[in-house]
């Protein structure tokens, strides 16, 4: 549970998702836009790098496939970087955002997702440690080379597999 700036109190009315870079058409969606997309549920666990998890979490949004498959990502795209409307970014290998493993959402157990949580929305990639989970998200930027986001940049793996222990650059 670790936040690297001021919580920002965002409107949802105001609240835009941009995604762009590598892909064909960049995209903006606002709140009621996103909402319009078919909606998608995470059900299952979640895993912080300080060891804690969270078992048994609900959370619906969209899925970023579906953001992808609107965009439709260059063939040379290969990461992401997340932005959080407050400055925060972290990195991640496509891969990892594609096939139904990665959220933009804006519900947690069947409420609003709290700001302190990352509200309005935030992204979910819960096969990752959940510092790729970016709060306050509001850039998906496809890159064609892998660039270190915030935490990465200060010691952080650039993927952060929970399950190979990833924790630190220079970890398997
Ligand atoms: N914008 C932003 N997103 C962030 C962070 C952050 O500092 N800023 N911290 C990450 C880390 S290290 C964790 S463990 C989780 C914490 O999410 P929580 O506050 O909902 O528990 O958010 C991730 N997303
Ligand atoms: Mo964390």
């Amino acid at each position: 549970m670790l936040t690297a700036e001021a919580q920002p109190r965002i409107d949802p009315e105001e609240w835009t998702i941009t995604v762009d870079g590598a892909v064909e058409r960049s995209r903006t969606w606002s709140w009621r836009e996103a909402h319009a997309l078919p909606g998608s549920t995470y059900h299952g666990d979640i895993h912080c790098v300080t060891t804690w998890s969270m078992l048994d979490t609900t959370f619906r949004g969209v899925d970023v496939d579906t953001l992808l498959g609107l965009v439709g990502p260059r063939p040379d795209a290969t990461h992401v970087l997340a932005h959080s409307s407050t400055g925060y970014t972290t990195n991640l290998p496509l891969a990892d955002v594609t096939g139904g493993r990665a959220w933009l959402v804006w519900e947690y157990d069947g409420r609003p997702l709290a700001a302190e949580h990352g509200g309005p929305v935030r992204l979910l990639v819960p096969h990752l440690y959940f510092w790729k989970s970016a709060k306050w998200v509001s850039r998906l930027e496809l890159m064609t080379q892998d660039r270190q986001g915030f935490w990465e940049r200060n010691g952080y793996h650039d993927r952060g597999d929970p399950w190979l222990e990833q924790r630190y650059q220079g970890d398997p």
